[in-house]
């Protein structure tokens, strides 16, 4: 008996999966059952909470839900109070968020419990390193959804569903902003003619309570105005600024504001005039401010004017605490140096005390594989976020130290480099979707837990449709044991098999150059900026291997708040996993585990090639469960992978064993390619 309802199951996923299609991520229609949805309002926002409730639903049959407005003390901004019959908010985004909410909860098997949501951050925003010819830096799933390839300006039927479904899929999990081009930005973006087509894609989003903002160049003023200067402190260039964001209001009364990559990496800024980073950042913010607007300044910045990289962004910015306008605030990338596979936070977190800081992560995989590799980002998100600055006291995590939690700052924000391009998948990988989809709900609330993130999306993206009677067949324990347990496995699993297969115990930067894909220890041409290249980062020679950043090498240790400083200077209090970014150390070093230093490291790179292998299996088996395309396409990029895996550890092994001299442990899988081999490849693609 018990065959037959397996057998009869698992005929019923495989009808089901057929019509499946990766365009529509954690949306996948549904099968609706009717409900009566009660709702006074006509907007346009609360008009696609009703649709999206009455497409969707998938609790009782026939049932009441009303979707109130009323003042609620107890909610935040856009947050919302659900009940079992009723969505009450203060606006009318809170509506469509607790309906989304709703039908998540429905979706995924949660209770329906009674209760208040607010959004942990004010601004939860995207930002799309996106170009006027529609190519995308660090983007490895198509051109941009928002500019065309032949920089052709007019707005298309196509674009506008694209746009559509965009805005829908990132009201869906609370995200409500979005920088439209490159940080690395054209001055076009704030012509005329490029403003027009920013309004057209306001006003499709507008409803879905998403605002656009515009990545600006600094010297704008000089380019586009014929200005002499972009001085932040000459008049003209003031009036200049002044009348452009009249211009774009008056198009566009809901712009959010401007993000700024100003006097880091060939960006010209403030610095170019003698004047600050906050001389800058108050200029625009001057501008934007009587609109409501926000300026987010980057703090990724690293002139060469202290030995260690890692420590300049710190160095620019702690003594302008306080001295920024309070609709700026200061955007900072998760680690000190680049969205590297693993890195301490930054030490800007919780030290700015009077600066409104908020988060940067990189949704794309420029330094995780592309998409390539299937690596679940939220566990390295939640590292980050759970991190303790100890800035004020045991507790100022870093989450708590940017969404408002210990500082007063006016606004809170957090923003993930988007993974999005014109793939039907959007995303590349189908699972790098769940990159987007954990970005956000982190926003919405940082301190969901990556196991909840992965539980949610795959079982959103993954059921088959279902009906009313066959609901709880999903719940089935059959379903949970085959395909939710092994996937949420894996992706939890993923972003530290990805560490260990190329970069573990505090390697950094010691990726293949330029397309930041694979290995590449050894590059370093003559005249290159030392700290554009590997060897400035992993120190290795014979005497070891790392990144002295102790009291006695660049003393980064210092940036950090005690306990934290002493515990990083420590070799013997060092989390190993920040062994050699903060150590230099002989390859014979005693680890925790009695190997030598150089031991651990060769097991760590084995022993992440045997995590991707077990994925292939756990991928392999799970293909019952999957359509055709999905499970072949995931298949695929799981098999290159491993090889690029395997790339990693021979590069790095055989590449480090020349200063180390030592043997790779014999029970380890031998290399299958030799050195000299894999440099030529190397350097035959960058020429
Ligand atoms: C948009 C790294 C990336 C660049 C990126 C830069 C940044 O250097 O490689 O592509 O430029 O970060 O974040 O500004």
């Amino acid at each position: 008996m018990k065959a037959i309802v397996v057998n009869f199951l698992l005929l019923f996923f495989i009808t089901g999966i057929c019509a499946q299609d990766s365009h529509q991520l954690w949306l996948r229609k549904k099968t609706a059952i009717p409900v009566n949805v009660i709702c006074t309002n006509k907007s346009a926002t609360a008009t696609i909470a009703i649709k999206e409730l009455q497409q969707g639903w998938q609790g009782k049959r026939g049932a009441n839900i009303s979707l109130l407005i009323k003042k609620d003390k107890a909610l935040k901004a856009d947050g919302f109070r659900l009940t079992q019959s009723s969505v009450e908010a203060n606006t009318e985004l809170g509506i469509l968020y607790g309906a989304f909410e709703l039908l998540r909860r429905q979706q995924t098997g949660q209770p329906i419990t009674e209760g208040i949501s607010n959004p942990s951050y004010e601004i939860r925003i995207l930002n799309h390193w996106d170009n006027p010819n529609g190519s995308i830096e660090r983007g490895y799933a198509g051109s941009s959804i928002f500019w065309h390839k032949d920089s052709s300006l007019i707005v298309t039927d196509n674009d506008k569903m694209l746009w559509l479904e965009y805005a829908r899929a990132n009201a869906s999990v609370g995200i409500n902003a979005t920088v439209l081009n490159n940080v690395n930005a054209s001055p076009l973006m704030l012509s005329a003619a490029y403003l027009d087509r920013v309004k057209a894609i306001a006003d499709i989003f507008r409803p879905y309570g998403i605002k656009v903002y515009l990545s600006i160049k600094f010297s704008s003023p000089a380019l586009l105005g014929g200005l002499k200067t972009a001085d932040p402190l000459d008049t003209k260039v003031i009036e200049w600024w002044k009348e452009k964001a009249r211009e774009i209001y008056s198009l566009i009364p809901d712009f959010g504001g401007f993000l700024v990559k100003a006097s880091s990496e060939g960006q010209p800024g403030p610095q170019d005039y003698g004047r600050t980073h906050a001389d800058g950042a108050n200029l625009l913010a001057d501008a934007v401010g009587k609109y409501g607007g926000i300026i987010m300044w980057r703090a990724f910045v690293y002139s060469p004017n202290d030995k260690d990289r890692a420590k300049q962004a710190y160095n620019e910015f702690i003594n302008l605490d306080g001295k920024f306008h309070d609709n700026v605030i200061i955007q900072v990338k998760n680690g000190p140096i680049d969205f590297q596979p693993r890195e301490p936070f930054s030490p800007l977190f919780g030290a700015l005390k009077q600066t409104s800081v908020m988060p940067e992560f990189q949704i794309t995989q420029e330094y995780l594989g592309h998409a390539e590799h299937l690596v679940f980002l939220s566990t390295m998100w939640e590292e980050c976020l759970q991190s303790d600055t100890y800035q004020q006291g045991p507790g100022s995590t870093v989450a708590r130290c940017t969404d408002g939690s210990i500082y007063l700052q006016k606004h809170s924000a957090i923003a993930g480099v988007a993974n999005i391009g014109l793939d039907t998948n959007w995303c590349g990988h189908d699972f790098a979707q769940a990159n987007w989809y954990a970005f956000g709900r982190l926003a919405w609330n940082n301190s969901l837990s990556s196991d909840q993130i992965a539980d949610e999306w795959i079982k959103q993206t993954f059921y088959p449709d279902v009906t009313e009677t066959k609901i709880s067949a999903l719940y089935s324990s059959e379903w949970q044991v085959n395909f939710l347990a092994p996937v949420k496995q894996m992706m939890l699993e993923s972003r530290e098999a990805a560490v260990n297969y190329m970069m573990p115990l505090g390697f950094h930067h010691i990726m293949s150059a330029n397309e930041h894909y694979g290995p590449g220890p050894w590059w370093a041409p003559a005249r290159m900026r030392a700290d554009w290249t590997p060897p400035y980062y992993h120190q290795a020679d014979s005497a070891g291997v790392g990144f002295n950043r102790t009291n006695t090498g660049s003393n980064a240790v210092s940036q950090y708040r005690e306990p934290l400083a002493s515990q990083f200077n420590s070799v013997n209090d060092c989390p190993e996993i920040y062994l050699l970014w903060f150590h230099h150390l002989p390859w014979t070093y005693k680890m925790k585990s009695g190997k030598t230093l150089w031991e651990e490291i060769c097991y760590h790179y084995d022993k992440g090639i045997k995590q991707v292998r077990q994925f292939q299996k756990i991928w392999d088996k799970v293909q019952p469960y999957v359509d055709k395309e999905r499970f072949l396409s995931v298949q695929r990029k799981l098999r290159n992978q491993t090889s690029n895996a395997v790339l990693w550890k021979d590069a790095c092994l055989l590449y480090f064993q020349q200063f180390s001299h030592m043997p790779i442990p014999y029970e380890i899988e031998r290399p299958v390619s030799n050195l000299d081999e894999i440099i030529s490849n190397d350097m035959r693609r960058r020429r």
